[in-house]
């Protein structure tokens, strides 16, 4: 076996926590879990949430068979806060850092740490973005045996990408030399994933599918765009083609997009029949009844690259987009499927969030948090949801920020932070500190056009205390 001194770091970091905490007992019970997350997906941009007129019968036939969350959360309304909060189980109020340039600590403790701990074999394929350095913060030092994918954001922007990386080792990918198109990220995904799922092995398994799309830039294999041909009306973008740039965030995406709408709508498609192959490769090993599937995005529908989410209707019912605060740029689509443990067809309107799968994923492989060191997360476990055990949950306080408090971030986009808090039907926003807390019943209001705080000072008061 090749053993470099990252691994052998990664190796000396896991006994060092195994050795803490007691030794774990497999079950054959626990299930196997596969957490595909994509990127910047809407809201309303799968079929299973009814007003689309994006196809999607994978994911479709998954919420059929499974439990669909009508309002779930992501952890914050751009990629790295969002995975942050998703792979540490914390939310905005114990986060470090609330901006797009938030990255794991060495030290922080993440759902695969969990799972490692409980024997689980682990996998990340795809867009990672949130380590910022090798043998310290990458995947195999996160808790991942295995990665293939992208390292940086910037990488994720590219959707035939001329190199990939494998365990820490940088691979070229030969289909897309010199610019060609030969070989779609996503794809490249899959099959890795697909791989992975189908080796011999007594321990249960994890895999981290993070697809980088449909984030800009906008592309796909043609077979997917052609099924939207005419479908939509469409404003070509492009890009840096004429040499001014077609939108602010062009030079991230140079390359002209003749029919953007459609060419989203084909991304997306496009990753249903991944999905669909990998919940094929789990029947094929007739895993599927025991395997907890996960599908879900990291925020809301993006604007840029010659997407048009308006049009699209992507977050509807919803107000916003990506970095918006409002439900637009965080309330996100999620299917949750499990045959052995959750009856089909269920809907389920518990307002759930990204810091509550770390402590799920501890009770789904049997791992007490209380002897897990350095662990810090204030999700909540939302097992006796997916076991279709009562479980309320209605009245907790959720909460997110955006953005760096009264100093300039980085990331060019914003100057203030934006804070927004949900408890029940009640929802509240605040787009920088001078100005006046909003508040909307979320539920008859879901696209936030009535502030109702004057009428409802009792909520403001609850609320309030949240909005430092
Ligand atoms: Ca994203």
């Amino acid at each position: 076996m090749k053993t470099n001194k990252k691994k052998l770091v990664n190796i000396i970091r896991t006994a060092l926590l195994g050795a803490v905490i007691s030794a774990p007992v497999y079950s054959a019970e626990e299930p196997n879990i596969i957490f595909i997350l994509t990127d910047d997906l809407g809201f309303n941009q799968i079929g299973a949430y009814g007003d689309t007129k994006i196809k999607t019968p994978n994911l479709d036939k998954l919420a059929d068979n499974g439990l669909l969350f009508t309002h779930a959360y992501a952890g914050n309304t751009v990629s790295s806060p969002s995975r942050v909060s998703l792979f540490t189980g914390r939310d905005s109020r114990i986060m470090k850092d609330n901006t797009n340039q938030a990255r794991l600590d060495d030290g922080d403790v993440t759902l695969a740490h969990i799972l490692k701990h409980a024997s689980y074999e682990t996998a990340m394929f795809g867009k990672y973005s949130i380590g910022y350095s090798y043998g310290i913060t990458d995947p195999l030092s996160m808790g991942f045996d295995t990665w293939y994918g992208m390292n940086s954001i910037l990488e994720g922007h590219r959707q035939y990408p001329q190199m990939l990386w494998r365990d820490g080792e940088k691979i070229i990918i030969k289909e897309n030399e010199g610019n060609k198109k030969g070989a779609y990220a996503q794809e490249l995904f899959t099959n890795e994933a697909i791989k992975f799922i189908n080796k011999d092995r007594s321990n249960p398994f994890f895999v981290m599918l993070n697809y980088s799309s449909p984030h800009a830039e906008l592309a796909a294999p043609e077979r997917f765009v052609k099924m939207y041909d005419g479908v939509f009306d469409e404003e070509p973008y492009t890009g840096m083609s004429t040499g001014t740039p077609s939108d602010k965030y062009a030079s991230y995406y140079p390359e002209p997009v003749e029919k953007p709408n459609a060419t989203l709508a084909g991304m997306v498609t496009a990753l249903d029949e991944y999905v669909g192959q990998v919940v094929q490769t789990l029947e094929d090993n007739d895993m599927v009844d025991n395997t907890v599937i996960i599908f879900t995005s990291d925020n809301g529908p993006h604007q840029e690259g010659g997407a048009d989410p308006e049009y699209m209707r992507a977050a509807f019912p919803y107000k916003g987009f990506k970095r918006d605060l409002y439900d637009g740029g965080i309330h996100v689509p999620m299917v949750i499927s499990w045959p052995d443990k959750i009856r089909k067809s269920r809907v389920e309107d518990t307002p759930i969030i990204f810091a509550d799968f770390l402590p799920t994923f501890a009770d789904l492989s049997g791992v007490s948090l209380n002897t897990v060191p350095r662990v810090r997360t204030n999700g909540v476990s939302i097992i006796n949801l997916l076991t279709d055990e009562p479980q309320i949950m209605d009245d907790r306080l959720l909460y997110w920020e955006y953005g760096a408090k009264a100093k300039v971030t980085s990331d060019g986009v914003i100057r203030q932070a934006r804070q927004a808090a949900r408890k029940g039907e009640w929802k509240a926003v605040r787009y920088a500190s001078e100005n006046n807390i909003e508040l909307y019943n979320i539920i008859s209001d879901p696209g936030e056009t009535t502030d109702v705080s004057l009428e409802n000072s009792d909520v403001m008061n609850e609320l309030s205390p949240l909005f430092k």
